[in-house]
């Protein structure tokens, strides 16, 4: 019901709607309605209310709810039912637990997370209503060994969604976006399995959006930046994580479909950070020296050792870091 009130008052953006006309339109009582515009003003939509003329939406909280990301969403089944919650522990954990008895598409999203989650039990900086903490639940009928692709196919849709927007980030392979070679957002994919067949993926994405300098501990402020810090304003969270839906949406399909995963991998291609560069390889505890030749048609990671030795590289075995530092 709440939705609905939202979608009317929306729709009606500028006009006053009647109390009485609400509780037409949707068959429950005017009281009802005053509660529920109580509770729509408790979560931060200013709406203005004046007798015998009604409600009037002024303006909507910078929140990441369905009702607010619609407006720029146009995907067929990707976003097109949102868990929201202002805090979990980790959206991936959320969305594990959900995922069994969800469609494919279904999001989960968090204002802020109190364990958010990296790859190898890092973990992941995510302070409230400052960037994107997202998962999406896919069930994709591949064999499992093909899932390192999906890491690939998010990078891929966050860069095309951040230069959208008018940004200029680069792919750092497998799940990194950078920006002025510091790191905006992170990719972890996680999956559940059988021998050769995907129960389903989760693909957590978080993209550091308004973070100030302050909001990075110590640490991660050597290698972390925000759209905010390096752009020098605040930038739409609600329409960044549509496109960003919408891009993933778009690159997504032809992989299930058809197994295509060209157009995903000529972006992270053309927009690669490591591509031509110095990179130390680190495979648990041993480090070598190359250069990043290419991602190919696979995805995996090309690159030429000092002793001339070429491999190609699966993104989960690896990480991969700049001579000197983080890129
Ligand atoms: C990643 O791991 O980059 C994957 C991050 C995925 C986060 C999303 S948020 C929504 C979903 N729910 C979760 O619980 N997780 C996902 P990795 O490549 O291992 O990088 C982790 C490292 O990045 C840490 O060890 C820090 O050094 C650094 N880091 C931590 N928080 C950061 C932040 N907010 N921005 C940039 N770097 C960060």
């Amino acid at each position: 019901m709440k939705e609905k009130i939202i979608k009317l008052l929306k729709e009606n953006k500028d006009n006053f709607i009647s109390g009485e006309k609400v509780s037409e339109l949707f068959g429950v009582s005017r009281t009802a309605i005053w509660k529920y515009i109580n509770t729509l003003k408790e979560e931060g939509y200013e709406i203005e209310s004046v007798s015998r003329k009604g409600y009037r939406l002024i303006s909507s909280p910078d929140i990441l709810t369905y009702e607010e990301i619609e407006s720029w969403l146009n995907t067929d089944y990707i976003g097109r039912k949102v868990y929201y919650y202002n805090i979990l522990s980790s959206t991936n954990m959320e969305a594990k637990k959900i995922a069994p008895s969800e469609k494919e598409g279904t999001i989960v999203v968090a204002e802020s997370q109190t364990a958010g989650r990296g790859r190898l039990g890092r973990s992941w900086q995510s302070p409230k209503e400052k960037g994107i903490w997202m998962s999406i639940i896919l069930k994709p009928k591949v064999n499992p060994i093909h899932v390192a692709r999906v890491t690939l196919i998010g990078a891929a849709a966050v860069n095309l969604a951040l230069r959208d927007i008018g940004v200029d980030s680069y792919i750092k392979w497998p799940n990194d976006i950078v920006i002025n070679g510091k790191k905006v957002c992170g990719i972890l994919t996680e999956m559940s399995s059988e021998l050769n067949m995907i129960n389903y993926v989760i693909m957590g994405i978080g993209i550091n959006v308004n973070l100030e300098d302050e909001d990075f501990c110590e640490e991660v402020s050597k290698v972390g930046t925000s759209l905010k810090i390096e752009t020098g304003g605040k930038v739409n969270r609600k329409k960044l994580l549509a496109k960003v839906l919408n891009r993933f949406e778009e690159l997504y399909t032809p992989f299930v479909e058809n197994n295509d995963l060209s157009k995903a991998i000529n972006i992270c291609r053309k927009d690669s950070i490591l591509i031509g560069k110095e990179v130390r390889i680190i495979t648990g505890k041993e480090e070598k020296i190359g250069i990043a030749m290419d991602i190919n048609e696979d995805g995996k990671l090309v690159v030429k050792y000092e002793n001339g030795e070429i491999e190609n590289l699966l993104s989960g075995e690896v990480s991969v870091r700049g001579l000197r530092g983080y890129v």
